[in-house]
C-alpha cells in the first residue's frame, strides 16, 4: 500500500469489523475511476473493516453520484459512503455542470441523512492530472476517501 496510509496509523482508533460502506463508482472514465476504487478499496481493508462490510455500486457518470449516495446513505445499516468519479474539462461548460451538481449535491446527501458521504471526485483539467491523482505520482485520492470516511467514523 503506497504513501498516505503509512502516514496514518494504519489501523483505525475505532473497532471497524462492524461497519458497513458503500463506495459508489461512476463509469464515465472508467480506467480511472477503477484505479479510485481499488485504492479506496484496499485503504478500507488496512484500516481494518472486513471485505464484506464494503459494498461497490456503479453508476453511469459523476452527475449520478448523488442519488447513488442518497440511496446507499438511506440504508440504515451503512456507516459511511464514498463517491468516486471523474470529470475531465472537454470544449463544453458540461463540466461545470457536473462539477457543481455533484458538489452540491454530495454536500446535500451528507447534512440530509448526518452520515459521511466522502467525495473522492476527480475535477481535472486533463486525463494526465486525472492519472496522476489515481495511483500516480500525486497518490491515490480513492485511497484518501477511504482515511477520510475512517477519520469521520472516529468523529
Ligand atoms: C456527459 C458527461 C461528460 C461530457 N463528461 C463526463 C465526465 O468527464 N465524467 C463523468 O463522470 N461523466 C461525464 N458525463 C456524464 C454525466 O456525468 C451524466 O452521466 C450524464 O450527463 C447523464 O446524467
Amino acid at each position: 500500500m503506497a504513501g498516505i496510509l503509512k502516514s496514518v496509523s494504519g489501523k483505525s482508533k475505532i473497532n471497524l469489523t462492524k461497519k458497513k460502506f458503500v463506495i459508489v463508482v461512476a463509469e464515465w472514465n472508467e480506467d480511472i475511476t477503477e484505479a479510485l476504487y481499488e485504492g479506496a478499496y484496499q485503504g478500507l481493508l488496512t484500516l481494518g473493516a472486513k471485505k464484506a462490510n464494503i459494498i461497490r455500486k456503479s453508476v453511469p457518470g459523476t452527475f449520478e453520484l448523488t442519488l447513488g449516495a442518497l440511496w446507499a446513505a438511506e440504508k440504515k445499516d451503512v456507516d459511511a459512503v464514498i463517491v468516486l468519479g471523474c470529470v475531465i474539462q472537454g470544449d463544453t461548460p458540461h463540466f461545470d455542470y457536473i462539477c457543481q451538481g455533484v458538489s452540491y449535491g454530495i454536500t446535500e446527501v451528507n447534512i440530509k441523512t448526518r452520515k459521511p458521504v466522502i467525495f473522492g471526485v476527480l475535477t481535472t483539467l486533463t486525463k494526465k492530472q486525472a492519472e496522476e491523482r489515481a495511483g500516480g505520482k500525486l497518490g491515490n485520492k480513492g485511497e484518501e476517501a477511504a482515511i477520510t470516511a475512517v477519520r469521520m467514523l472516529e468523529f
